[in-house]
């Protein structure tokens, strides 16, 4: 079965590219599912890809991947620094989570550097620019096991087990 990856995208994500181009960059969020859905289609898996500037709706998609994903990435923005209620509906997801932050949080300031999301996650990719959800999602499908034969064998890892 193809691997199913939710990507998952925090409050205020929808400006971006559009506002504070000088922090985020120009490329808008469409423009990173767009990229997202590519990659998508070139490794064979699928994606749905989400935002929302709602907690409990994240909340909400976390526990609804149970069963409907493989694997989480999340972008939880402000709520990397708040969240108790999405570090608990990580916990309960047994699949690879990845979060994904397009500036580098720890060269950010106090507010924007402490993740506690980040606790309850499998790995961290930050600093990247949009080229992080990429990099997450070659990350999750290699986790899964599922990256097709045909790519370089240095996607698929030095040991099977890592
Ligand atoms: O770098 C990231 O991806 C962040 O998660 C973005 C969050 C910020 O609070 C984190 O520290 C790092 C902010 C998302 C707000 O998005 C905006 C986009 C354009 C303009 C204004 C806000």
């Amino acid at each position: 079965m193809a691997a199913r990856i939710m990507i998952l995208n925090g409050p205020n994500l929808n400006y971006l590219g559009i506002r504070e181009p000088h922090i985020y960059g120009s490329t808008t969020l469409g423009e990173i599912e767009a990229s997202c859905q590519q990659l998508a289609s070139y490794l064979g898996i699928t994606v749905s890809f989400h935002q929302s500037n709602l907690e409990g709706e994240l909340v909400n998609l976390i526990q609804s991947a149970h069963g409907s994903a493989d694997a989480i990435i999340m972008n939880p923005a402000a709520y990397s620094f708040t969240s108790i209620a999405l570090i608990d509906a990580l916990k309960i997801f047994e699949g690879p989570k990845i979060e994904v932050h397009i500036s580098n949080i720890h060269a950010r300031d106090e507010l924007h550097r402490h993740s506690i999301t980040s606790t309850a996650s499998t790995a961290v990719i930050c600093g990247l620019g949009p080229y992080g959800y990429v990099a997450a999602i070659l990350a999750a499908v290699q986790k899964l096991g599922k990256l097709p034969a045909a790519v370089p064998a240095s996607l698929h890892g030095l040991r099977a087990t890592n």
